[in-house]
């Protein structure tokens, strides 16, 4: 069995980080090892919600692996509280970076034009250097618009999605990604450029709802994907269609959260897609 970690908050309410990438990557067959960033008594869109960085912790817990000669077959990270805890990240991936493993960054930062409350105007450069060392990174619109200097904008026609992934790739990471892509009002994509230049687009139907950790969803699912061995295309193309059938089923739901999605009732339909991808 692969062994993926993942390197986020802990928000104990709210579904985004950890408290979805472990239930949707044990679901994918995967084993989690799941190493919080920042303790959260619930994501940082709720009101008045405290945090606790958990900057002092992450080297004694990776020592200890070191010296229990853990490995991974993929490195994950996503929201990270500091740019003290992306020097944390970089040390990790120097330790545990290989040449046969994945190394996955989401940029979590930023969301429709803005900054995440708590984040520093100068965060993106940090996170641009955690870009470096990846082999893929799934940025949203915004996300990519801060890390590569772009103005955000609505609606994408391909040459700014084209310009985006260019200076993504820029950056360092072997491939990159782009959620959120809205290149008319029936659809939403995800695009992806690989090292030689090909990009490629996968949309579905765009539902306009607006959940939190739908990017969290796309950014465990994809790198699941990714772990057990699909291409970038069919990795995307999963991970795309699985948030948007969640998001479906989150619409009709009259108890729906406003802070997460029911990605727990579509469970069913990732472990389906998936085993047919594995055929
Ligand atoms: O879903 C992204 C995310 C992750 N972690 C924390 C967040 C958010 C988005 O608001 O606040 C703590």
């Amino acid at each position: 069995m692969k062994r993926i970690v993942s390197i986020q908050d802990f928000s104990c309410i709210g579904k985004c980080s950890q408290s979805i990438a472990l239930p949707v990557l044990s679901a994918m067959g995967l084993e989690c090892a799941a190493l919080p960033t920042v303790l959260l008594s619930a994501h940082t869109a709720f009101d008045g919600f405290v945090s606790r960085a958990l900057t002092d912790s992450i080297a004694p817990i990776t020592e200890h692996w070191k010296r229990l000669g853990v490995r991974f077959d993929a490195i994950y990270t996503g929201y990270l509280g500091s740019a003290a805890q992306i020097a944390q990240v970089e040390r990790i991936i120097a330790d545990f970076g290989t040449d046969e493993n994945l190394i996955f960054v989401d940029p979590v930062m930023a969301d429709h034009g803005r900054l995440y409350a708590g984040f520093a105007p100068d965060f993106p450069e940090s996170m641009k250097t955690l870009c470096r060392h990846a082999d893929v990174i799934t940025p949203n619109v915004t996300e990519a618009c801060l890390l590569t200097g772009e103005t955000y904008r609505e609606r994408h026609e391909e040459t700014f999605v084209r310009a985006l992934l260019e200076k993504l790739l820029a950056l360092g990471a072997k491939t990159a990604i782009v959620t959120g892509i809205r290149t008319d009002d029936a659809q939403m994509g995800v695009a992806v450029m690989d090292e030689a230049g090909k990009l490629s687009l996968h949309n579905t139907e765009y539902v306009p709802s607006v959940f939190y950790g739908t990017g969290d969803l796309f950014a465990a699912t994809c790198a699941g994907a990714l772990t057990l061995g699909l291409p970038a295309e069919r990795a995307i193309a999963l991970a795309a269609d699985y948030v948007v059938q969640t998001i479906r089923v989150t619409a009709q739901d009259p108890d729906a959260r406003w802070y997460g999605v029911n990605f727990e009732q579509t469970l069913p339909y990732l472990m389906k897609r998936l085993g047919e991808e594995q055929k």
